[in-house]
Formats: C-alpha cells, structure tokens, sequence
C-alpha cells in the first residue's frame, strides 16, 4: 500500500520553485493532468489518463504537449520514491494536490490507474484530439463532448486558465491570463467579463491582450464571451466564486476518471 498523505505532502512541497515561471510548477502540473486525460474520446473508450501514454509516441510528439515532458521529468523522483504508484496515478494526483496547494477546491481523486509500459499502437491516443487554441466555439464543443462534457462542464474546466501562462517555445502564445497566475481564483472570468480585449499586433500567433498589454486571452478563452450560452456560465463563475469552485472540481474530477480501467482488487 502506497502511503498516499505522504505521497501528498512531497508533491506539496515541491511545488514552489523560484526558478520557475512565477515560482511555482503548479501550473505546469495542472496542465499535464489535464492533457494526460483530455485525449478520451466515449464513442470507442480510447484515451484518457490510465496508461500514462504520453511517454510513448505518436502522443509524445503531439505539438500540444510540448513543454509537458519537463513537467513529467520533475515527477520522475517522486515515481522513485514511490514505486507502487503508478505514474498515471502521479501525473493526475499531482494536478489534484497543485490546484488545492494554489488555493482552488479539492477534487475527488481516486487511485488505481496502470502503467504501459509497451502499449499497442492501438493503445496510445493519436495526435490531434487536444483542443487547438486558435480556433471557435464549434472546435472547443466537438473536443469537448468527443470526452462527454456539456456547455457548462467546459465553461468551468476552462476556469483553469487563472493559472500559468503560454510560453512562445511551447505554444508559440505568449503571457498570462491574470495577475495571479499562481493563485486558483475566478479572476480569469473577471478579466473576461470587466478588461477590454483587444487583438495583439504582434508576428504570433492570434491572441488578445488587455489594455495593459501584459495579460492574454487565446482565441479559444475569447470564444467563450462571443458565443451566448458560454458568455452566460462566464458571466455566473464572474460573480459567484462558491459555484465556480463547485462545478470546476466536479468536472476536473470526472475529466481525471476518463477512460480509467480499475479493478477493485487493485485498490
Ligand atoms: Fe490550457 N492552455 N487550454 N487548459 N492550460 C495552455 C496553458 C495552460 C488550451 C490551450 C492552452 C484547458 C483548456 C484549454 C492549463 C489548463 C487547462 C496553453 C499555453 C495553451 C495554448 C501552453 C504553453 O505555452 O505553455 C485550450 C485551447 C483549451 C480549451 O479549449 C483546461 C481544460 C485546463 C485544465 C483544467 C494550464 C494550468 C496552463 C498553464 C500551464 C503553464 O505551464 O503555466
């Protein structure tokens, strides 16, 4: 049995790092959770986070995860020190632990997810099922209900956006989205609501900055003020940061349960 709290506390404490971005590699965690899963799709069971596929190509080589292999190298001691968790497991808990660690709500987490070690081709997603993030709300709704997400479902995933920020090397997007990238808050639905977005004049790729030029939307984040059933999830999450806490850890919660294979003896 793996000893799950300690487990937690070093994923804890090795989330602050001066070095990194704004000091803390929580952000990057999160994003690693998030693409570990988000590659599912319900019609034929594939993908998902169990395997901890990303390690293998052709999902190794998806240009959307560019940057993530840091993310995963970081984790690497911690698989070490706790060899009967699965990377899988630790890939997901870690983006669980960041979100609570930044001051965001805890997610319902569960262990059990297996590694492969040498998966079949059929058993590693293909490139191109993460969401591109220059483009509309037609794209984000077929990625998203491909995993079995609604409109509101997505509004509040996206909420995730509060943290980090795009590195040029990486996405080729540049900036944070708030002022507090190291902070889980509904700030991100606040700037989307209150700023003034406008286009980037810059050789990039297509994002919006606001009148200080020093925060960013993707064009996908614009997205969800110009389509009307989004705007109005963006708008709520704006003013009311309980629901917002709520529908975000349920939805992470299920978007970490995609596709996971469990066997109750494994427990
Ligand atoms: Fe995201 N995200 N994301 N995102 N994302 C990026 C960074 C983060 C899209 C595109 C990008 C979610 C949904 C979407 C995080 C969490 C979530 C970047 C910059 C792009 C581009 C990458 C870089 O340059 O390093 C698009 C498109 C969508 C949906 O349409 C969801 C859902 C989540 C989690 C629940 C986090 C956190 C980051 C910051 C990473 C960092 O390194 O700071």
């Amino acid at each position: 049995m793996a000893d799950w709290f300690a487990l937690e506390r070093d994923i804890k404490a090795m989330l602050k790092q001066p070095e990194w971005d704004d000091g803390s590699i929580g952000p990057v965690l999160v994003r690693l959770a998030w693409h570990a899963s988000g590659t599912y799709s319900k019609k034929d069971n594939t993908g998902g986070s169990d395997g901890a596929t990303m390690r293998h190509a052709p999902e190794s080589t998806d240009g959307a995860n560019a940057g993530l292999e840091k993310a995963r190298a970081m984790l690497e001691p911690l698989k070490k020190k706790y060899p009967a968790v699965s990377r899988a497991d630790l890939w997901t808990l870690a983006g669980v632990i960041s979100i609570e660690a930044m001051g965001g709500p805890r997610t319902p987490w569960y262990p059990g997810r297996t590694d492969k070690e040498k998966p079949k081709a059929a058993e590693v997603p293909p490139n191109g099922r993460l969401p591109d993030a220059s483009q509309g709300a037609p794209h984000i709704r077929d990625v998203f209900y491909r995993m079995g997400f609604n409109d509101r479902d997505i509004v509040a995933l996206s909420g995730a956006h509060t943290l980090g920020r795009c590195h040029p090397d990486r996405s080729g997007f540049s900036g944070p989205w708030t002022n507090t990238p190291t902070r889980f808050s509904n700030q991100y639905f606040k700037l989307l609501v209150n700023e003034k977005w406008t286009k980037k004049k810059w050789d990039g790729p297509e994002q919006y900055e606001d009148p200080s030029g020093e925060l960013m939307m993707l064009p996908t984040d614009m997205a969800l003020m110009w389509d009307p059933k989004f705007k109005a999830v963006v708008e709520e999450y704006a003013e009311d940061k309980e629901t917002f806490f709520k529908d975000f850890s349920a939805a992470f919660g299920k978007l970490l349960e995609l596709g996971v294979k469990r066997s109750a003896s494994k427990l």
